[in-house]
């Protein structure tokens, strides 16, 4: 009987084991003696992202969290069901301590570079549970900071427990139709119970959330009578349901209906006299959850970055298996070429986040000095962006690399493209985030220590294959120090048109610089170290893909393309 073609499918490995890039960086920067405590974690993290969740990932692709807003009898109950997988990573993400290994203190500075390494294996195989684990950072760390002791007490050990009986997550509930870039908008209103006990009652609508599930949420809402503006919004924690598992005067008008991100329970949510508590007074309320946008922007560059490198390690092993005119796909110069090309992204992205995963190791361990502080704040926003823009651009090329069954949905691989779209829009999009730079640099000299750690990694080289990668990285922070001289000259500080204009290339540029000086860190480590060439290999590829990305643009050209049908020819 005649019997036609079954292609295998792509496997994965261990995926920490397998991951040259991981393994080789934190054997870089960490203490041996911390590396090997933490290992057989890592380890088995690995192999069950690589095995048993990757497998639960395909099985239950077709799931999704289910709102059941009445009950048979009319009674509201607005219950969310999650999937199978979520279920499961629920349970993980507490008992490996996923969130705890960051407040146990058992690594002290290093303890950062260890959770994210356990969160970039277990994302890309849990469907984006990583998203209420940012927020639950994100809220421990802000409470942490506000020295409120009795939410302190109240609420840390719940988001920081290794039980999953005991464990919380959290939301943070920010964005409302008004806009969630513009958050000083927010109209949600907040009252203050009589008898002044510290008690608010909110009302309003909370358009866009995290994960509705959560047990507590950080959130904004305006008390009455104070300014328009972020300034007169004010923190405020909530907790989501009574002890009877009701929703405190919370209703889930709809679980959002996104592109990609499906299994997360995002919501739509009416805040009906919810009960809440101030954080940090009644107002400032935008500068006050600040802390928690640094940690959950951390969190989106990480896996960003995680999702990258799941893509690559799928289309790596498809292209040793899928046999095209004559050869596999791995033989094919141009297929090598263009995995080469994805290789290097996510290796300088990786070498990116995760050193700015360091700088927040030693800010909490109070072992950062003042310019690496002003570092720490300008890169937060530089390094969620940059990573951001490219996890779309390789996760769109991996779909290429699989042809048709790229485009097919049961290889589970167009959730790749999709999930991707999410990291440059949640959490502050592109273009908010160079302005965002742009006000950093106005008040700081975060250039400054910017500077000193690129020169520092380029000092490090002296590999003659790196030394011209270490020169383009030195040109184009040298144009993008020239922009900035520029555009601050003819518009003084601040951010004027030219500047605002310009930001998105002037900021991906910082990016992409400091992504290739510390790619040509660890290259020149790794060949003296290990003897390995290959992240060498990625650095001189990743110099030849576009650094520089500042341009001369005319703004009246700008303005006739931007608006081509709106306004009369000339
Ligand atoms: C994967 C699943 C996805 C689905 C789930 C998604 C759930 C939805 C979650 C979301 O809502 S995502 C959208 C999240 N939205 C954002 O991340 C906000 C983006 N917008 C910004 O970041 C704006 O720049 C900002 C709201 C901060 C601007 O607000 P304002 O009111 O114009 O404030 P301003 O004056 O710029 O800053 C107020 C204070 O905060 C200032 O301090 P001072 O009061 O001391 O002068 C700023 O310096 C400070 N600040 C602002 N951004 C900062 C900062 N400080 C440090 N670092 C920063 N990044």
């Amino acid at each position: 009987m005649y019997e036609s073609f079954n292609q295998a499918p792509p496997r994965l490995g261990n995926q920490y084991s397998g991951d040259r890039v991981l393994c080789s960086y934190l054997r870089r920067t960490l203490p041996p003696d911390v590396l090997e405590q933490v290992e057989p974690s890592l380890q088995e993290m690995g192999r069950l992202a690589g095995g048993h969740l990757y497998q639960m990932q395909l099985a239950y692709r077709l799931h999704e969290p289910q709102l059941t807003q009445w009950d048979a009898w009319g009674e509201r109950v607005d219950r969310i069901e999650l999937t199978p997988l979520w279920q499961e990573a629920e349970r993980l993400a507490a008992e490996s301590g996923v969130l705890a290994a960051a407040y146990e203190g058992r690594y002290g500075r290093f303890a950062r570079s260890y959770q994210f390494a356990l969160a970039y294996l277990f994302h890309p195989s849990t469907d984006i549970y990583t998203c209420p684990l940012a927020m639950t950072d994100g809220a421990a760390r802000t409470l942490l900071h506000s020295g409120d002791r009795a939410l302190i007490e109240r609420a840390v050990p719940h988001l920081t427990s290794c039980d999953p009986r005991q464990f919380w997550t959290s939301g943070q509930w920010m964005t409302e139709s008004t806009g969630g870039s513009d958050v000083g908008r927010a109209e949600t209103l907040a009252r203050e119970d009589a008898g002044g006990r510290g008690t608010w009652r909110l009302y309003g609508r909370k358009w866009f959330t995290s994960a509705a599930t959560s047990q507590i949420a950080l959130l904004l809402a305006r008390p009455e009578g104070n300014v328009s503006g972020g300034r007169g919004l004010a923190l405020f924690y909530l907790e989501t349901r009574d002890e009877s598992g009701h929703l405190c005067n919370i209703r889930i008008n709809r679980l959002k209906d996104k592109l990609g991100t499906r299994k997360l329970p995002a919501a739509e949510l009416s805040l009906k006299g919810t009960s809440a508590y101030l954080v940090m007074g009644a107002s400032n309320g935008v500068a006050n959850i600040v802390p928690m946008l640094h940690l959950t922007r951390t969190w989106n560059s990480v896996t960003a970055v995680a999702a990258m490198r799941r893509g690559l390690a799928l289309a790596r092993d498809y292209a040793a298996k899928r046999v095209a005119f004559g050869a596999p796909l791995s033989r094919k110069p141009l297929h090598v070429d263009t995995l080469a090309g994805l290789q290097a992204e996510m290796e300088a992205a990786f070498h990116l986040a995760f050193y700015l995963v360091e700088l927040i190791g030693r800010d909490e361990t109070g072992e950062i000095e003042a310019g690496d502080s002003e570092l720490l704040r300008l890169l937060t926003s530089i390094v969620k962006l940059t990573t951001g823009r490219q996890a779309i651009a390789v996760a769109s090329e991996v779909l290429e690399a699989f042809g048709g069954a790229g485009y097919l949905e049961d290889t589970g691989l167009p959730a790749l493209l999709r999930d991707s779209q999410v990291f440059p829009i949640w959490e502050g999009t592109t273009n908010v985030l160079s302005l965002d730079v742009m006000r950093a640099l106005a008040r700081s000299e975060g250039l400054v220590a910017y500077r000193a750690r690129l020169d520092a990694c380029l000092h490090s080289a002296h590999d003659a294959g790196l030394l011209e990668a270490a020169r383009v990285a030195q040109r184009a922070l040298a144009h993008a120090e020239a922009w900035l001289h520029e555009v601050a000259e003819h518009g003084g500080p601040g951010v004027d048109s030219t500047s605002e204009a310009g930001a998105r290339r002037f900021a991906l540029t910082l990016g992409r610089a400091l992504e290739l000086a510390l790619l040509i860190e660890q290259a020149q480590w790794s060949i003296d170290n290990e003897q390995d060439g290959r992240a060498r290999a990625a650095a001189r590829r990743f110099a030849r893909s576009g650094i520089d990305l500042i341009l001369d643009v005319d703004p009246a050209d700008s303005l006739a393309l931007a608006n081509d049908e709106l306004l009369p020819a000339g």
